[in-house]
């Protein structure tokens, strides 16, 4: 696991609002939400960046996303809508390098992002 923020939450070193866990995936609210509903999906087993995932990793990638998907229609999200986000690098606005997902819901989203 890399020795990041997330790796930290995840081997609950330091805190966060955790919303969702499983055995492979950790859910918590970002601390600078850009939506009414604003949550980080991270995988226990950290990879730095979607550039890293490789086939071996497809399980993995899938329960991520399955993982939002369930928090979202489980939250009442479902219906109205929500986006998912994997932010790559430096253009892609990735700042913690622990591959997340991030859960935006609760407003209309706007299309293309900035
Ligand atoms: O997204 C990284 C996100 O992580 C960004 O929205 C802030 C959030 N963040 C940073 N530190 C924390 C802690 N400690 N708890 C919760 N959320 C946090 P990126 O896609 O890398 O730009």
């Amino acid at each position: 696991m890399g020795d990041t923020i997330f790796g930290k939450i995840v081997r609950r070193e330091i805190p966060a609002d955790i919303v969702y866990e499983n055995d492979d995936v950790l859910a918590f609210k970002d601390l600078n939400p850009q939506a009414p509903v604003h949550v980080l999906f991270v995988p226990k087993r950290a990879l730095a960046t979607l550039n890293e995932a490789t086939l071996a990793d497809a399980e993995l990638l899938g329960k991520l996303m399955l993982a939002a998907a369930d928090y979202a229609k489980a939250q009442g999200f479902g219906k109205d809508g929500y986006r998912v986000v994997v932010n790559c690098n430096e253009h892609g606005g990735q700042t913690v390098f622990h591959l997340h997902l991030h859960l935006l819901a609760g407003r209309r989203m706007h299309w293309p992002p900035g």
